[in-house]
This record gives C-alpha cells, structure tokens and sequence, in this order.
C-alpha cells in the first residue's frame, strides 16, 4: 500500500503541523551589539534563508505565513544585527515567513505608519497567502526566543519589557516597537493612520483603532517580552511630529478616511536580497 506520508501523485512528503511550543527553543538570550556584524557572515550563518529573506521549516508545516515588515531609513548598521539575530529566531520558532524592509526614498520627514501601511500591501503583492503581520524597529532585538512571531484571536504587543524603559511598558496604552496583527485585524483597523510625519503618536493612534473596534491588545509574560534596543541618537527629518497630541485625540473621527484605504505611494525598487527583501518607496512629504 502507499505510505501515507505521501501525496498522491507527489513525492513530497506530507509534514505534521508545527507544534504550538516549538521543542527547539533556548530561552533567555545574551543579546548584544558591540561586535561589528559584516552582512557576509550573517548570510554564511543563515544557508537555510532562501533569496529574499523567504524561509520554510523542512520538518513540519506552520499554521500561519508570517511577513515582518520594518519602516527603514539609513540604518544599515542596525538592520544587519536585526539580521543576525532574528533569523535563527524565527527559524527555532519554526514560522513561515518573509522580511520585508520598507525603505523610505528622500530626505522629507519619516512616515514610519505610512511605510508599515506600504509593507502590508507589498508583501500581499508578493505572497497573496501571508495572514499574519509582524512590524518591528530595525533596533529591537528580543532577548528571548519564547516570545513567538505569531499571530492571535486579537492584536499582539511584542515590546513590552526593553532595556530603555527599565525592562516595563512605560503606560498601559503603549504598543510602539513591535506589533502583530492578523491580515483580518489589520482590515478591521483600516491599517495604519498615513497622517503622522515625524517622530511620535503613531502607535498611540493604532492603539486607539485597536480599541475603538472592541479588540483587546495580548502580550507576552513580562518575563519573557523583554528586549534591547540598539542605542542611537534621533535620525535627521524625524523631529519630533508637535501635531501628535491632538491628532491622537481625533482617531475616531480620522481612521475612517485615513487608513490601508487611502494610502498612495509609488514603489521605486523592490530589490530580492539574500536575507530580506527591500522595497524602496517613495511616500511623498507632509502637506
Ligand atoms: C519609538 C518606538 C517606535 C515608534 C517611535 C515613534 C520604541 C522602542 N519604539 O522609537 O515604535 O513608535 O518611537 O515614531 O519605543 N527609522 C529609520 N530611519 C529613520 C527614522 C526611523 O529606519 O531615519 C525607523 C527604524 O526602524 C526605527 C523606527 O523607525 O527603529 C523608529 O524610530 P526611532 O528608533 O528613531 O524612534 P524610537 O526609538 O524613539
Ligand atoms: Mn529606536
């Protein structure tokens, strides 16, 4: 009789689901930056990365395809830590899943809700099966592998615990840093708000959208969200936005308009790298 691990009329075998604790997992992690991390040797440490930063586990099939989408702009020292340190990560954590880096074209001010607005419909554009979204700082690097990039039944907050906060969330509304939302809770929200030029507010809107539609934000064990943040001083064209305070006071009124809907951008470049696919966009300037 046929074995039944295989397909009919295939030769691959059909794997098990990923378990839901993934057994190859360490635990706390020595995080740290100090060392400087040549691209090439994160690419010789990671052969099992396919082209664009794409990566399957060999051993069982995940329940979800993850893209992690992070908002970019000349920090390439930073992204190649990310690198080194989240692809073994996620591969312990035996996910499905693609990077993709949204990098802002020009020096006008930084729109980092608008880009994680493009990296949400780009990757779509790529891999109509992706159903889960993970969008993180190029600086945040967790320091324990247990915190899985997953998706849940509500929105997941990752960031929860890092160094520059004294290892706590600074208020009980924060969800800057590193967030999840399943494809369907992204529609709910209306994605992101495209209105916030500069540094600040944005993650507080998206909290406030998460809210107004009756979702519950999940996070980790405090234990376990913990994370470092690569130190640096601010970027230039990312002041500080002095509009946030009375923008987030308004996201009732501004999500319905404002949102995945109405986003326009033009992408200059989408570029398949050996670990991470950079796409290079052009998102225009505040008005
Ligand atoms: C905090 C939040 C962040 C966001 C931001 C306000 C933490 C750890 N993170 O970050 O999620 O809410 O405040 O907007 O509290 N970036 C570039 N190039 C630039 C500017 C920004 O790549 O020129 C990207 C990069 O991925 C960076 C992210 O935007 O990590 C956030 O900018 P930041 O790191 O300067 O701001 P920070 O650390 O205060
Ligand atoms: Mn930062």
């Amino acid at each position: 009789p046929e074995a039944p691990s295989a397909r009919p009329g295939s030769t691959a075998p059909i794997l098990p689901p990923c378990p839901d604790s993934p057994p190859g997992l360490v635990g706390r992690l020595l995080i740290e930056f100090t060392s400087p991390m040549p691209l090439e040797r994160v690419q010789r440490e990671n052969p099992g990365v396919l082209l664009g930063g794409r990566y399957t586990p060999p051993d069982c099939t995940p329940a979800q395809t993850v893209a992690v989408i992070i908002p970019f702009r000349h920090r390439e020292h930073h992204l190649r830590y990310w690198l080194h340190y989240l692809h073994p990560i996620l591969r312990r954590q035996r996910l499905r899943y693609g990077i993709y880096v949204i990098n802002q074209h020009g020096e006008d001010t930084f729109n980092r809700a608008k880009l994680l607005n493009v990296g949400f419909l780009e990757a779509l554009k790529e891999d109509a099966t992706y159903d889960c979204f993970i969008f993180s700082d190029v600086d945040l690097v967790p320091m324990d592998d247990r915190n899985l990039y997953r998706c849940g039944d509500q929105p997941r907050h990752f960031a929860i615990a890092m160094d520059k906060f004294g290892f706590r969330l600074p208020y009980s509304g924060y969800f800057g840093g590193v967030s999840g939302l399943s494809k369907a809770q992204f529609l709910r929200i209306n994605g992101f708000p495209n209105e916030y030029w500069g540094w600040g507010g944005e993650d507080d809107d998206i909290f406030n959208r998460i809210s107004l539609t009756g979702m519950k934000i999940s996070r980790p064990d405090v234990r376990i969200g913990r994370y470092r943040m690569i130190k640096h001083d601010r970027d230039k064209h990312n002041e500080p936005n002095p509009q946030r305070f009375t923008k987030i006071q308004n996201t009732k009124l501004t999500m319905k308009r404002d949102g995945i809907g109405s986003v326009r951008y033009q992408v200059l470049e989408v570029s398949r790298q050996p670990l991470f696919t950079n796409i290079t966009v052009d998102i225009g300037r505040p008005p």
